[in-house]
């Protein structure tokens, strides 16, 4: 339970409210937004509603009231989570890490930066000089990060386009010593196309300048040619970002047409520009672009492409020019964050918490291979939430043998393996249809998704689904997902083309698909997080026109039910604040009773624990499980801290006075 806070505020935990009923849950919610409360606990997890205006709440005076502190000893608060990610890391030698998730433009990456500020301003007390620029190059990532990931949409004016996981790494004090970034998956379609009131990555304005703009860019400019030389970008890494910018913008003004049976370029000025920017002839530009390298069984020769063919090829290079980039310029910053085996052995033990940020749910009116693949991770997200905090802990509390009313849950495991089961899943479907170039059309690929998911209660097709007899295409293929969405999802195959360098004469493997890369990225994710104690939050975007007043009741309803908000409570309040096995906790409270302190004469230490609870008159607020303790309320555990440290206090004073000989 937070304290410091009165009713008029409302609840600043969900656990306390009177009935749990997503009624209730709501006006709770309503209220704290309308009354500037825009964080609200339910249990451990932090639940955000985005304010869409400055608060002043995250300034120096607030970190230091939640630094150290225990959770429900403030007014819920980023702080407060960041902090208690922090001290499971360090006093329990635990890795942790802060799971972010919503839906676009409900505040993710603002709140990713403000825990990140919270941690580099609670750190490094002795202010030595490589943990600060450590700090400072973590820091100043995010800024070069978001110029060349972020861009404007229709939802958020700097949506991040990328997929972002970033680890800190801290040595024996708890100091930052080092990061690592993982990205995935750009949008980079981004760079050809952008929907009605949307624009490219901000990378390419600040590049032009563009004067008419809401965004800033010329200062943006500036800020992250900054950032980028404090990471330790040379002039010349500098010079070559821009020169590949401005490449793709080039590549952007050719066109193509035909003379007889002649594909040409009808801009051969440009053509000239681009050469010079890459450092290349002419015709070398010419030739890539007009030309495909095709093996008829001993020859190689060169084919040339029809203009539309011309036109696809020269989109593909600009976007695989920026993916490129960016992955490059990601693994510069790694290079210089990484913690070196060197200062590994220097520092010690390390721990690390991890920080995720990553896209939410996005339905458009077109949804393609990235939306399809942006959702799937949100079902792998949800997966792990409930593995972690709905599954594990009914499991433990049938396992400690303590009653527990069992709470109904929507399980989307089903959906998961939908998309990526073995030899039935759509990316295995993808990834055959893929083996196939050349011979497989949308229809075909379709027809295989057909005759294999047919039956899935998640998936319809138009061809299967009854209702729908409008189009005479049959392209598109639906997923009902998890948030009780049916996202209907273009046909997909010819974005799937194996990535990598295939040299056209080798006799080789194929490389892995776009969509197999991207799944064995998701499952390595979730793997990460499962080995490390998450910690959550949960954002909410409480109107579409980026109003500071607007509560917009069913936008925000949706959100808590996919959220799964309304279970998590319940699971909650049906539970334990908190479990120790009974030999830790009664090694840590053992000074506060009579009948423990120094040892006890019970038969177990379970009874010992017993005694313990009877005596200091919690025995209603506690359960006893086969190996642990557990306990309702966190007042109870305040309560215990709070004695243990005055006993410490006092046992030191009393050893301190043996030792002096005044006693
Ligand atoms: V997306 O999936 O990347 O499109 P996010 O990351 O969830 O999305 P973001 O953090 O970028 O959303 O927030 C969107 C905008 O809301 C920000 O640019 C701010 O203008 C606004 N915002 C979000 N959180 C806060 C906050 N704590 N205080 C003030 C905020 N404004
Ligand atoms: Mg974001």
């Amino acid at each position: 339970m937070a304290e410091h806070e009165s009713l008029e505020f409302g609840k600043a935990d969900f656990v306390l409210m009177d009935n749990v009923s997503l009624e209730e849950f709501m006006a709770n919610l309503k209220l704290r937004f309308e009354k500037g409360r825009i964080y609200t606990y339910i249990g451990e997890v932090v639940v955000s509603v985005n304010p869409y205006r400055a608060m002043n709440i995250y300034g120096r005076d607030t970190i230091e009231q939640y630094k150290g502190r225990e959770l429900y000893e403030r007014p819920p608060h980023l702080f407060a989570i960041a902090d208690a990610a922090y001290k499971a890391m360090k006093r329990r030698n635990k890795d942790t890490c802060i799971v972010i998730s919503g839906e676009s433009g409900a505040g993710k990456t603002e709140a990713s930066k403000y825990i990140m500020q919270y941690i580099a301003a609670i750190t490094n007390p002795g202010q030595r000089a490589e943990v600060e620029r450590v700090k400072n190059m973590l820091l100043k990532s995010n800024c070069v990060l978001e110029a060349f990931g972020n861009a404007k949409t229709n939802r958020n004016d700097n949506s991040s386009r990328f997929g972002k996981y970033m680890d800190i790494n801290f040595d024996f004090k708890g100091d930052p010593i080092g990061g690592h970034i993982n990205n995935y998956l750009l949008e980079k379609s981004r760079v050809i196309f952008q929907q009605e009131g949307e624009r490219s990555f901000h990378s390419f304005y600040q590049v032009c300048v563009s004067v008419y703009s809401s965004i800033d860019d010329g200062v943006d400019f500036k800020a992250v040619a900054d950032a980028m030389k404090v990471i330790g970008f040379t002039a010349d890494e500098l010079q070559t970002v821009y020169k590949v910018l401005a490449t793709i913008l080039h590549l952007g003004n050719l066109t193509f047409g035909v003379d007889g049976d002649t594909t040409l370029i009808e801009n051969s000025k440009v053509v000239a520009v681009i050469g010079d920017l890459l450092a290349t002839k002419e015709e070398n530009v010419e030739k890539a672009l007009l030309y495909r390298t095709v093996a008829t069984g001993r020859d190689v020769i060169d084919k040339q492409h029809t203009a539309q063919e011309a036109s696809y090829g020269r989109d593909a290079l600009a976007k695989a020019m920026y993916e490129r980039m960016f992955c490059w310029i990601v693994g510069r910053i790694n290079d210089v964050i990484e913690v070196k085996d060197y200062d590994a052995k220097v520092h010690g033990k390390n721990t690390v918490i991890g920080v995720l940020d990553i896209y939410g749910f996005e339905i458009f009116q077109n949804n393609s291979f990235e939306q399809f693949c942006i959702n799937y991770c949100n079902e792998k997200l949800q997966q792990l939430f409930i593995q972690l905090v709905l599954r594990q802990e009914q499991e433990e509390y049938q396992r400690e043998g303590i009653p527990w009313k069992h709470i109904d849950f929507f399980n989307n495991q089903i959906i998961v393996d939908l998309v990526e089961l073995q030899h039935k899943g759509i990316f295995s479907v993808l990834d055959e249809a893929c083996m196939n170039v050349g011979k497989v059309t949308d229809e075909v690929f379709l027809q295989g998704l057909n005759s294999k998911l047919a039956n899935h209660v998640h998936y319809t097709s138009r061809k299967l689904s009854p209702t729908d007899k409008s189009l005479e295409f049959d392209r598109d293929f639906r997923i009902r997902h998890y948030a009780g969405n049916v996202v209907e999802f273009n046909a997909l195959h010819y974005v799937m083309w194996p990535e990598g360098k295939l040299r056209i004469t080798e006799v080789t493997k194929r490389p892995l698909t776009a969509a197999t890369l991207f799944k064995n990225s998701m499952i390595a994710l979730v793997e990460n997080l499962a080995c490390k104690e998450p910690y959550y939050v949960r954002c909410i975007k409480p109107n579409d026109v980026k109003s500071p007043l607007l509560f917009e009741h069913e936008r925000c309803r949706h959100q808590v039910e996919y959220l799964g908000l309304l279970e998590n409570v319940r699971v909650r309040r049906a539970g334990f604040a908190n479990r120790q096995e009974y030999p830790r906790f009664l090694q840590r409270y053992k000074m506060i009773s009579e009948f423990t302190w120094p040892n006890h004469d019970l038969p177990s230490e379970k009874e010992a624990v017993k005694k313990l609870v009877q005596g200091c008159g919690f025995e209603h607020d506690v359960a006893y499980g086969k190996t642990k303790v557990f306990i309702r309320t966190p007042r109870t555990l305040f309560c215990l801290e709070e004695q243990r440290t005055e006993m410490v206090g006092r046992i030191v004073l009393f050893l301190q006075k043996v030792w002096r000989g005044t006693i």
